[in-house]
């Protein structure tokens, strides 16, 4: 892990590191293109036929029900079980509160505006499988999905080699009432969602994160017109800011915690101690060597780098401009940054609060903007599975107090229609 100084970073040096290589692989590109063309002319047998060749199982069903997630589920340790079943609580808990409604406003006398929510009608969540199970995936998509009302919720997974899916997926899905889980993964699954097949239906918005590959069929549907995706996502990233008060040990088990989501992970130190940064990454070579996924952490950590800044307003300022997916405080005086911040998807406060909490069960959404996307966009949420219609009602005294300013701007724009429209309900009124 390299060290910089940010007093001898020029503004372009800082740009640099703060850039992250989004995926523009060519050859990847193409493979996914082929893939959604074939997913859309052949629908359900090149689903088969893509879990063949990539999950290597031959599938009787595209999915799996009720009774067998009830079966699956069962199997499910019980320590597990009430893990979830907390986690579950606390999401909830939290995005509840994001359900609310707004008032009407009278903008003119007689002139009242408003907006209602309604959920969108289909959503598709991708929960990726293979060798990491992500049943938190799961409950960050399906909890806001299900809270902000949306009446088809399809789910897809890549199958297990026995062509089903683990007890964890299986018993959150029974926890949430998804009753149905669609044994599909990678681009396929995306191009289904986004296409529909025989058995698997066309959605309006697709959320979830996924490999290379995924990404880049969200994307292409994406382009396509065909649905809306949660955001743009690239690989998983943590800025820590970590002063004297941190403690070295668990600023570099955050570190790791990153590092081992895959070796494109960033985990990176920002701090006003050189000696801070040199514990830490003393502690980072210790901690390494007890992971099972070392390799993949080791890469990350490579790939990764400290800042050493002489004040906490350099610190922010980086951070800004590197716009983390995860921020995280490693201070006692954290209150005094929070108004700092500008850019970060999710912030966690204090020497007490690592990131792994959020990963998994305070209740906030882990699905968080990435790559610098941080400055544009939010986390998942339950404004995610919503839009917001605009309502308004002209009363006979609203159109009087209105009326004169629509005519005069609509002649104005010359359109003279958009003018008649106002003039004739006036008109009429005076005429009774
Ligand atoms: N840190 C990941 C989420 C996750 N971590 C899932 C563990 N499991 C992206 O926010
Ligand atoms: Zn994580």
């Amino acid at each position: 892990m390299k060290i910089y100084s940010y007093t001898d970073l020029s503004k372009q040096n800082i740009e640099d590191l703060c850039l992250r290589q989004l995926s523009d692989d060519d050859a990847i590109a193409d493979r996914v293109k082929n893939i959604i063309s074939r997913v859309k002319a052949e629908g359900d047998k090149a689903l088969f036929s893509y879990a063949r060749d990539f999950d290597k199982v031959e599938l009787k069903q595209l999915y799996i029900e009720k009774q067998e997630i009830e079966e699956i589920a069962s199997t499910i340790p019980e320590d597990a079980k009430s893990a979830i079943d907390t986690a579950c609580a606390n999401i909830r808990k939290f995005h509840a509160a994001q359900l609310y409604k707004e008032d009407a406003v009278e903008t003119m006398p007689g002139v009242s505006c408003w907006r209602e929510a309604r959920a969108i009608e289909r959503v598709g969540l991708y929960i990726p499988g293979g060798t990491a199970v992500l049943p938190s995936t799961f409950l960050m998509l399906a909890i806001p999905a299900v809270l902000a009302g949306c009446k088809e919720i399809v789910v897809c997974s890549p199958p297990q080699k026995d062509g089903k899916t683990n007890c964890y997926l299986a018993y959150c899905a029974l926890l949430l009432g998804i009753e149905k889980i669609y044994m599909a993964g990678g681009a396929q699954a995306i191009a289904a969602m986004a296409f529909g097949t025989e058995t698997l239906p066309k959605v309006y918005k697709i959320f979830g994160p996924g490999n290379r590959y995924v990404t880049q069929a969200k994307q292409l549907v994406l382009a396509s017109g065909m649905t809306a995706i949660d955001m743009p996502a690239g690989p998983s990233e943590v800025l820590v800011f970590a002063d004297e008060t941190a403690n070295p040990a668990f600023v570099a088990s955050d570190l790791l915690a990153q590092a081992e989501h895959g070796a494109d992970s960033q985990a990176i130190l920002v701090s006003t101690s050189s000696e801070l940064i040199k514990e830490t990454l003393e502690q980072v070579e210790i901690q390494l060597k007890a992971l099972p996924r070392e390799a993949i952490a080791a890469q990350a950590i490579e790939n990764s780098y400290a800042v050493l800044v002489e004040n906490t307003q350099q610190a922010m300022d980086f951070s800004n401009t590197y716009a983390p997916e995860h921020l995280i405080l490693a201070t006692d005086t954290f209150s005094e940054l929070i108004p700092m911040i500008s850019n970060a998807g999710s912030v966690f406060l204090g020497n007490l609060s690592p990131e792994s909490a959020g990963d998994y069960a305070s209740g906030t959404n882990h699905t968080l903007p990435t790559s610098g996307f941080a400055k544009a966009y939010s986390g998942v949420s339950i404004d995610s599975f919503i839009k917001k219609i605009t309502f308004q009602h002209i009363s006979p005294e609203g159109l009087t107090a209105i009326g004169p300013t629509v005519e005069i701007l609509a002649e104005a724009e010359g359109l003279q229609a958009h003018k008649n429209a106002i003039t004739i309900r006036l008109k009429s009124r005076n005429g009774y």
